[in-house]
């Protein structure tokens, strides 16, 4: 059986309409409450109306992303109690109505970061880009982060300098702005973009990380494990917790998923199946040194739900080039996936149906002129959903032999 064909929504305001995503073939959906403010408790009614109106459809509410991990919960600050339990609630709440994928990451400020959101592929499509120089122009020169330029190697700052000269106010304001409101404003990202001071805003809760370095930010993980694993565990929910993107710290921030090492540490904090991760291709592989077929070899018991990606790495980042072409070999990491359905059934299992969506996508043809969140563009995923189905039914039909 392949894997479970699923997509992000966002909720009515996106311009995919679930009618939409019944007609390709979309069996399950992937959302969150984003109109409830970042740590505040999910109500049970809220999730039921989501939850039927997925179901009104003829799919389910596969996969929550992302019940958001609050700042306060990342540095422990005063709140962090009341966070947890609100937390905890939440996941009652879901495992009450029947929900039961959470995934959430542990990422300090920012989530995923880009430095170009229109980077032009040579057929016309378009993807985003993170050039490193670019990133540190912006840390360094835009931002002015203090003491950003002693994190990154003189020749990177040299060339960044260099990259800044080029950019004019707009530009820079632009790179800035993608960075901080664009790409994390529709994620429940943890910065007020609307305010004018939104750079300001983004130091201060940098500033917030002072003394929180990687073994601090891994107790403040262990310590959340430990308050919503049991949760999870008795309200019939899966946590899988997401890789850092890219998966190196950024900002003189530690970031701690980003590695075998860091999925194995968080997997062997509370052993149980509630306790997951979500596999992201395009994430971990920007690291030369992650082997991918490995983790999802070692971690396949774990893995809760799929992001399907590639990367083309150029000198000095990547971009994202769909979901088959790229650097990535797709093919044994979708055949380990399969094969840890089949041992699912085998074990008795009852999570035999592992969701994956296509992650992002290549903005194509009618894309252009339809409004999308940065990396969700309809026709682009839909492309790369077919894809990725299509090389499931043919390793389906291998194993089968
Ligand atoms: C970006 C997404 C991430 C992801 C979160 C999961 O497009 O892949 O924002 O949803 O990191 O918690």
């Amino acid at each position: 059986m392949a894997l479970e064909k699923t997509w992000r929504w966002f909720g009515s305001g996106d311009s995919v309409r679930l009618s939409d995503l019944a007609q390709i073939g979309v069996e399950g959906v992937v959302t969150a409450l984003h109109h409830i403010p970042n740590g505040e408790v999910w109500p049970v009614e809220e999730i039921l109306k989501v939850k039927h109106q997925i179901e009104a459809h003829g799919m389910r509410w596969s996969v929550v992303e992302s019940l958001p991990v609050s700042e306060g919960i990342k540095i422990q600050s005063a709140d962090c109690p009341r966070l947890l339990q609100n937390y905890q609630s939440s996941l009652r709440n879901l495992g009450a109505c029947g929900i039961d994928t959470v995934c959430y990451n542990f990422m300090p400020v920012l989530d995923w970061v880009r430095t170009d959101l229109h980077y032009l592929l040579p057929g016309g499509g378009e993807v985003m880009y993170f050039d490193f120089p670019t990133f540190v122009a912006f840390d360094v020169f835009v931002l002015q982060r203090p003491g950003a330029a002693g994190d990154y190697p003189e020749t990177v700052v040299k060339r960044a300098e260099a990259v800044f000269a080029s950019m004019d106010a707009a530009a820079a304001e632009a790179l800035a702005h993608n960075i901080i409101v664009v790409t994390q404003g529709f994620i429940d990202g943890a910065v007020d973009g609307s305010r004018p001071e939104y750079k300001h805003l983004f130091l201060d809760l940098i500033a917030r990380y002072q003394g929180i370095d990687a073994p601090r930010l891994r107790a403040h993980l262990a310590h959340f494990l430990h308050s919503v694993v049991p949760v999870a565990e008795e309200s019939g929910v899966r946590l899988c917790i997401h890789p850092d993107d890219p998966p190196f710290p950024v900002l003189g921030l530690p970031r701690i998923v980003s590695t075998l090492e860091d999925l194995e540490w968080i997997c062997n904090q509370y052993d149980s199946v509630s306790n997951g991760i979500s596999f992201c291709t395009g994430s971990l592989s920007v690291r030369r040194d992650n082997d991918l077929a490995e983790i999802a070899r070692r971690l396949s018991a774990r893995i809760h739900f799929a992001h399907l990606r590639n990367n083309q790495f150029t000198e000095d980042g990547f971009y994202e080039s769909g979901h088959l072409e790229g650097s990535i070999d797709m093919f044994p990491l979708v055949k380990i996936l399969l094969e840890e359905q089949r041992r699912r059934r085998a074990e008795g299992r009852k999570d035999t149906r592992m969701p994956f969506r296509p992650d992002h996508g290549v903005k194509l043809l009618d894309d252009m002129h339809r409004m999308a969140n940065p990396g969700y563009p309809l026709i682009g995923r839909m492309k790369g959903m077919a894809e990725l189905a299509g090389m499931q039914a043919a390793i389906e039909r291998i194993l089968d032999a």
